[in-house]
């Protein structure tokens, strides 16, 4: 069907918005662009950005708990990732025959530009964005969305796109069916939302949904849950391989890129071996959208790290302190302390806890006892997380945490914030929770 015949089809459908966060506005505004009221509803009494919506623009405004029998009244229901499709009154809804789409579903049946589609459980945002300056620096204009925080059908609105760059969650590909990709990828599938999903086979088999329609599935050889189960072509992709990989050149190692050598893995800006990964990845799908060797290179060399990854925020007195409040579930801590760990002279003090998700956190429990000389937790899940380490302090608040770590520092060592939780039983959000470490932090020893 053409743009304007679906958009045709969607002007005779009676349509509810369900969720008002970013994605749920963003739905809202594309409807109403394209002249159709739709009926807005979000479980929160008040959603934040309520206000920017005209409510004689649209079909009614229903806050709080979702009624079922209003929503089962819809030809369509456009749904948040935030919320389950398995809430009662959307399964109502759905036994009644509406139908479910997600904000990813609406894009892919009105967009005609290339997508890259990428997900697995970490490293999503950097893959996107690297994929994005990869293309964007061989002269090809790419916009990153999804997940990564622009919606899809803001990102649609934008002039002059060549190519699409979204991350996407698992909650997104949920409710997506119809999206075409050039090339996409599962970088990892490891424990997460496991509040969500019944078991880590349910949550894998919705990240394989990005498979769907894609004319090259990447994924990583070192996981077998990113194996395509169903995909014309593949692309297999682990540190060791020779096609992508990594080789050693008269003692130097380089980043092997379609079997050819690309750059010396020093000259990246980004560190450790799962960025190496993740470099490997992003050039594999910049070059199926057409991206230039010299733009990967360029890319490579200039990227700046995402906020909350990793990052330096103060180092005194010998002590470094680094902010990886993104690391929202186990394996992304490992990641990062896998990563960390052989540049640390002395000892390695590590700030977790927060929400675990449903994740089993004895996970934690090797790389605690070999990597982690002292561990203080926080948060919900701080005390589970504390009771795999002998000599671990338990703290109420980040602030105490911080002051804890000080007094414990020595020169040589490193504070790591890396929850391997999220953070919203204690704050915000983790950019919220990244920056009150970072003032607490700079509050304490500079
Ligand atoms: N909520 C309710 N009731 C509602 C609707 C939402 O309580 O009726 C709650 C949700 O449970 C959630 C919060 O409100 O706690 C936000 O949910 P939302 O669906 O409104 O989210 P948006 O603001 O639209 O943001 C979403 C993604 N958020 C989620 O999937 C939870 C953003 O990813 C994404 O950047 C944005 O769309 C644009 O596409 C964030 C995220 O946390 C970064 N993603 C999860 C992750 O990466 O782990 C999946
Ligand atoms: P996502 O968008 O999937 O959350 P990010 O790129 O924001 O991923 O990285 C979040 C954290 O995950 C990083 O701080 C890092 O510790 C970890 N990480 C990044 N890439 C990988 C990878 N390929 N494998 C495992 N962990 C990773």
């Amino acid at each position: 069907m053409t743009q304007s015949g679906m958009m045709q089809s969607l002007a005779k459908k009676r349509i509810a918005v369900v969720g008002l966060g970013l994605s749920g506005l963003a739905t809202v505004r594309f409807l109403l662009n394209a002249g159709i009221r739709p009926v807005l509803m979000d479980s929160r009494s008040k959603p934040a950005g309520i206000e920017q919506i005209a409510p004689e623009k649209v079909d009614g405004i229903y806050l709080g708990e979702l009624d079922a029998n209003r929503l089962a009244k819809m030809d369509m229901i456009v749904l948040s990732p935030g919320l389950s499709p398995t809430h009662p009154a959307i399964r109502f809804a759905l036994a009644q025959g509406v139908e479910l789409v997600g904000d990813v579903e609406l894009f892919a049946r009105v967009n005609n530009k290339p997508v890259i589609a990428i997900t697995g459980s970490n490293g999503k945002s950097t893959v996107t964005k690297l994929v994005e300056a990869m293309l964007n620096a061989s002269g090809i204009n790419a916009l990153a969305a999804g997940n990564i925080g622009l919606p899809v059908l803001d990102a649609i609105a934008r002039p002059g796109v060549d190519v699409f760059v979204l991350e996407l969650s698992s909650f997104q590909l949920d409710t997506t069916r119809s999206l075409h990709s050039i090339a996409s990828c599962i970088l990892n599938v490891s424990a997460d939302h496991l509040d969500r999903y019944r078991d880590l086979t349910a949550y894998a088999a919705s990240k394989q949904r990005v498979y769907q329609h894609t004319q090259l599935a990447v994924f990583n050889l070192a996981d077998s849950a990113t194996t395509p189960e169903q995909a014309v072509h593949t692309l297999g992709i682990s540190l060791a391989d020779s096609a992508y990989g990594i080789v050693q050149l008269a003692d130097t190692a380089w980043l092997q890129v379609a079997g050819e050598p690309l750059l010396p893995v020093a000259q990246m800006t980004l560190f450790g071996a799962h960025n190496q990964f993740n470099a490997l990845v992003a050039c594999a799908l910049a070059l199926a959208a057409g991206a230039s060797r010299d733009g990967l290179i360029t890319a490579l060399t200039q990227f700046v790290s995402l906020p909350h990854r990793c990052i330096l925020v103060a180092q005194k007195h010998g002590v470094r302190w680094i902010n990886d409040s993104k690391a929202t579930n186990i394996g992304a801590t490992q990641a990062a302390i896998a990563g960390l760990r052989p540049g640390v002279k002395g000892k390695l003090i590590l700030i977790a806890g927060g929400d675990a998700k449903g994740a089993d956190v004895r996970e934690l429990a090797p790389v605690l006892q070999h990597d982690v000389q002292q561990l203080i937790t926080l948060g919900q899940d701080g005390a589970a997380i504390a009771a795999l380490k002998p000599g671990s302090i338990q703290v109420k608040t980040l602030a105490e945490a911080v002051k804890v770590a000080a007094k414990l520092a020595t020169s040589g060592d490193m504070v790591l914030l890396s929850p391997a939780c999220a953070s919203l039983d204690m704050f915000n959000s983790y950019g919220d929770r990244g920056e009150q470490f970072a003032a607490a932090v700079k509050a304490e020893v500079l």
